[in-house]
């Protein structure tokens, strides 16, 4: 309808939308700022929420050991294989390269036998706590996409906090526990990221699903973000509008997948027993051999590129917006306070540009924005009408709060704060209708991951 009336240059976008009409638009993807459009003006730049892809943040990261000489090696040192403490023939020699075991090799290429892998030195001060700070950074803030995968060459750590921070290592957060004995280590009832719902999916726990007495033979950690995704978007991500209407609306959830650096503060290496084996102290350390970090740069959806330059990652901005997170708007484009891109409507988005000041061109611009016709509210007095805000969360299934007069629903509601399914309104809700989602393996569906070279309707 709306979009007929134009022959985008973009034809993708033309492409999936007419493909998509007969279906509540569930899902974008955010890859494109602009594009150019013909309308009875003439050629215009029509703009929309855009943000960079998710990929492999380790390749941009500095890491900091603490104390800095742990790593082992330097003197020379034979450690023991974990579960035999007479099987010590093994040798850590840190001016030998075949020997050595330094922090990189927790981010190198994996899928090679053996692996390559940091190792710490080992527990010869027993009783004095063995711990190690492994600190991650970016030097801008990304946002995590993907689960934090930590896999140990060695026995997974008794003890372990990961910690993050959004300061640039000012201030840090815990972001989960894990013990074998969450009670004992860190006075918190264990608990597992399934016991969480959508309203606690914030709280941080001690979890001891990945510690050494339960399946000994896995050497994996995980931070699990996207069983926290599932919470809003169903079980296999389908519903990502949802999710995305969230993290619009809600601060908090945002910036609790937001990070600039991490920190894994190991506390205790795996002991496997009750006791420590004091004889045998050349058992116990702690081996690293891959850490995987999923994300993309915040851009504060106002850019697709954020380029590594001088061992940096910067947002190369559109919008005329400027910062490095594309976070305020460029000179000579303050006509109106900064704001971030908008998620919804789906799947474009809502790009929030930074507008010409009036100064600079000395009257007021004409700007193509949809501004909300308040007197089309159901409400007695439109002069106070504050139908919701940011903090408190008036928007209901995933709305986002505009201007705070009116509430941008998800396709799949609608109403003044979308307390209503679209479908019920018009009284067609099916099984599957009420996610708004088309039912798998759907036409649409299939010709859209045809159309975008994905075999996923995953966004990230
Ligand atoms: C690790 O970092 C924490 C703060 O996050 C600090 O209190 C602790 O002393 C550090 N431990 C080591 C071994 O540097
Ligand atoms: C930003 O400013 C440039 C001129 O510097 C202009 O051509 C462009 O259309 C503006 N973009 C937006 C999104 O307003
Ligand atoms: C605003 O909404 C009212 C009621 O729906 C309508 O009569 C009016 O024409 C609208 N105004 C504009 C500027 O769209
Ligand atoms: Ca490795």
């Amino acid at each position: 309808m709306y979009l007929s009336r134009f022959l985008s240059i973009h034809a993708l976008w033309v492409t999936v939308s007419s493909v998509m009409q007969p279906y509540p638009l569930v899902w974008g993807h955010y890859d494109v700022c602009k594009t150019q459009i013909y309308t009875e003006e003439g050629k215009v730049w029509d703009y929309m929420a855009c943000q960079p892809e998710s990929t492999d943040m380790t390749k941009y990261l500095k890491v900091k050991l603490d104390p800095p000489d742990i790593t082992c090696g330097d003197p020379p040192e034979t450690f023991c294989a974990m579960g035999n403490p007479y099987m010590c023939n093994n040798e850590c020699d840190a001016s030998t390269p075949e020997l050595a075991h330094p922090p990189e090799l927790m981010f190198d290429f994996e899928g090679r036998h053996p692996s390559t892998f940091w190792q710490s030195a080992t527990w010869k001060e027993y009783p004095k706590p063995l711990q190690v700070n492994i600190t991650l950074s970016w030097s801008k803030t990304i946002e995590l996409t993907d689960n934090i995968v930590i896999t140990f060459e060695s026995g997974r750590p008794d003890q372990m906090i990961l910690e993050k921070s959004l300061d640039y290592g000012r201030t840090w957060q815990p972001y989960q526990y894990y013990a074998t004995d969450c009670l004992d280590a860190f006075h918190m009832d264990p608990k597992s990221v399934k016991d969480l719902s959508q309203h606690t999916v914030l709280e941080i726990i001690c979890t001891e699903e990945y510690s050494t007495g339960y399946m000994t033979n896995s050497k994996i950690i995980h931070f699990e973000i996207k069983d926290r995704f599932a919470f809003f978007a169903g079980p296999w991500l389908r519903n990502m509008a949802s999710l995305y209407g969230q993290l619009d609306t809600t601060k908090k959830l945002r910036d609790f997948f937001t990070v600039t650096d991490l920190r894994i503060r190991l506390l205790r290496p795996a002991v496997g027993e009750i006791f420590v084996d004091e004889l045998h102290l050349a058992r116990y350390f702690y081996a690293i051999s891959d850490i995987k970090v999923h994300g993309r740069c915040k851009c504060n959806l106002h850019a697709t590129v954020c380029v590594y330059d001088n061992s940096k990652l910067t947002c190369e901005c559109e919008h005329n917006t400027t910062g490095p997170d594309c976070g305020k708007c460029k000179k000579n484009y303050q006509g109106r306070p900064w704001s971030p891109g908008s998620y919804l409507p789906i799947p474009k988005g809502t790009a929030n540009t930074c507008i010409p000041s009036i100064s600079s061109i000395g009257n007021l611009p004409k700007f193509n924005r949809i501004w909300p016709n308040i007197s089309s509210l159901e409400v007695s007095n439109p002069k106070q009408a504050n139908v919701c805000d940011n903090e408190l969360l008036h928007c209901q299934n995933g709305g986002t709060c505009h201007n705070n007069v009116r509430c941008l629903c998800p396709a799949a509601y609608t109403g003044i704060l979308c307390e209503k399914l679209r479908c019920e309104e018009a009284g067609s809700c099916g099984s599957d209708s009420g996610q708004g989602a088309p039912p798998p393996g759907s036409p649409a569906l299939l010709l859209l991951a045809a159309l975008l070279g994905t075999a996923s309707p995953l966004l990230f």
